[in-house]
């Protein structure tokens, strides 16, 4: 337990209290835990807003505006910036408190740079734990601004209540790429700088994915939520008021304390990993492969494989219908780790380096998005050293509950 004089400076929001705090949790340091666990209960009230994209898409710049409508308002709001571009005594912080700038002395504000933990835009560990403690600070709103790249994307799915995910005109052949990963996780699709002469057309490019998603019918959970495309010039204000309003709407519609579910779910890791243990010790294709389970939680699961002679081709090397297999196997029990029936429709498939006997490879499957009925998975076989080997798609079918004796408790079964 944190000093209780701490404490309630901590909940009172005071400015000194929260940037000690947050230190603390950074760095993991002694009373770290306790102060976690303080936190535990007192939070889930904020509302809390991602906003991701490539740098230089305009995420601070958008921040700013957000910030002075927000405080215009009479509500309480805090940044957590986190940017591998932004160490906390560097430049780049610099040109955010510029853009933020105006706001940081308000005392409604609260501006922070979090340190990216030297992954590549990811959301460090802690970062969930500064979010708690703004919350429980009694912010009404707490933005959390990231660079959008690669698991950055699914942590801040989870983390946030609402996810904007800003792109910047003239993205062209790049909408292409965003389609495989932002996309999924985006509530609200933002062309920044919409003064730009390419805006218009990048908005319409992306209304035009959104409709062939909607099509497919996977969007992450979301309920009845439909992802909009909105256009915005933060430097102007113009289209500020509509972004507010959609804001306000989302949050509305869905509520708050989305990463506490998250939470929830995951604590029940345990019952994951015995059921997809059990699942993959009932399978003979997996067992007669040699395939090894090494590990599951709710939406993904992991299994090793030893090449042997038994497992090559007439080249000499690993076989592509074993590496596919062993994809598939991480997979299926991927999509049903969460205690439901699931039934494979889809799957695909990416060769990148060829294999040989003696390698041991670790297939690794990870939820992208899931819906009621329908969910993506993504999967990298890689090697000891981390290279990659294949990268396997694959989309389920969700049928239903998992036959008694299977289910996991009814708190997991609700999906994403
Ligand atoms: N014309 C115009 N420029 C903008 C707008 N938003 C951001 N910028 C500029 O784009 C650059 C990058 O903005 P910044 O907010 O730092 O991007 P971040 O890296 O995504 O946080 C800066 O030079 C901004 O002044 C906008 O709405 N209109
Ligand atoms: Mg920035």
């Amino acid at each position: 337990m944190p000093h209780p004089d701490r404490l309630a400076a901590i909940l009172a929001g005071e400015r000194t209290a929260l940037a000690r705090a947050i230190s603390m949790l950074e760095n993991d340091a002694r009373g770290a835990a306790a102060l976690r666990a303080a936190l535990r209960g007192r939070c889930g009230r904020a509302h809390v807003l991602g906003i991701t994209g490539a740098p230089g898409a305009g995420k601070s710049t958008l921040i700013g505006a957000l910030l002075g409508a927000f405080l215009g308002r009479g509500l309480k709001v805090a940044v957590a910036a986190v940017d591998p571009s932004s160490p906390v005594s560097g430049g780049a912080l610099l040109g955010d408190r510029i853009r933020m700038g105006s706001h940081a002395g308000h005392e409604n504000c609260f501006i922070r740079s979090l340190s990216a933990r030297g992954q590549l835009g990811g959301l460090s560990a802690s970062t969930g734990a500064v979010v708690d403690l703004l919350d429980a600070a009694g912010f009404d709103t707490v933005i959390v601004e990231t660079v959008g790249a690669g698991q950055s994307e699914v942590d801040l799915a989870r983390l946030a209540d609402t996810r904007v995910v800003l792109c910047p005109p003239g993205l062209g052949d790049e909408v292409q790429a965003l389609k495989a990963g932002i996309l999924e996780l985006a509530d609200l699709l933002v062309v920044s700088k919409a003064d730009h002469p390419l805006a218009g057309r990048t908005a319409a490019e992306l209304r035009d994915m959104l409709a062939l998603r909607r099509h497919g019918g996977a969007h992450p959970g979301a309920g009845t939520w439909q992802p909009r495309v909105l256009e915005v010039d933060a430097a102007a204000g113009t289209g500020l008021e509509a972004l507010l309003e959609a804001i306000e709407e989302h949050r509305r519609a869905i509520g708050c304390g989305r990463r506490l579910q998250a939470r929830e779910a995951e604590a029940d890791t345990a019952d994951t990993a015995a059921l997809c243990a059990r699942l993959a010790a009932r399978d003979p294709f997996v067992t007669s492969l040699g395939g090894e389970f090494a590990g599951a939680r709710p939406g993904a699961a992991e299994v090793a494989l030893a090449i042997r002679a038994q497992h090559l081709n007439f080249n000499g090397t690993c076989h592509g219908g074993v590496i596919f297999a062993l994809a598939d196997t991480a997979f299926g029990l991927a999509s049903n780790s969460r205690g439901r029936l699931a039934a494979g429709i889809d799957a695909h498939v990416t060769y990148h380096s060829a294999v040989h006997e003696g390698e041991r490879l670790l297939a690794r499957a990870r939820e992208i998005s899931r819906s009621r009925k329908l969910a993506v998975y993504r999967v990298d076989v890689e090697r000891a050293d981390g290279t990659l080997v294949a990268a396997f798609t694959g989309t389920v079918f969700i049928t239903g509950a998992h036959p008694a004796g299977e289910g996991t408790s009814s708190r997991s079964a609700g999906g994403a």
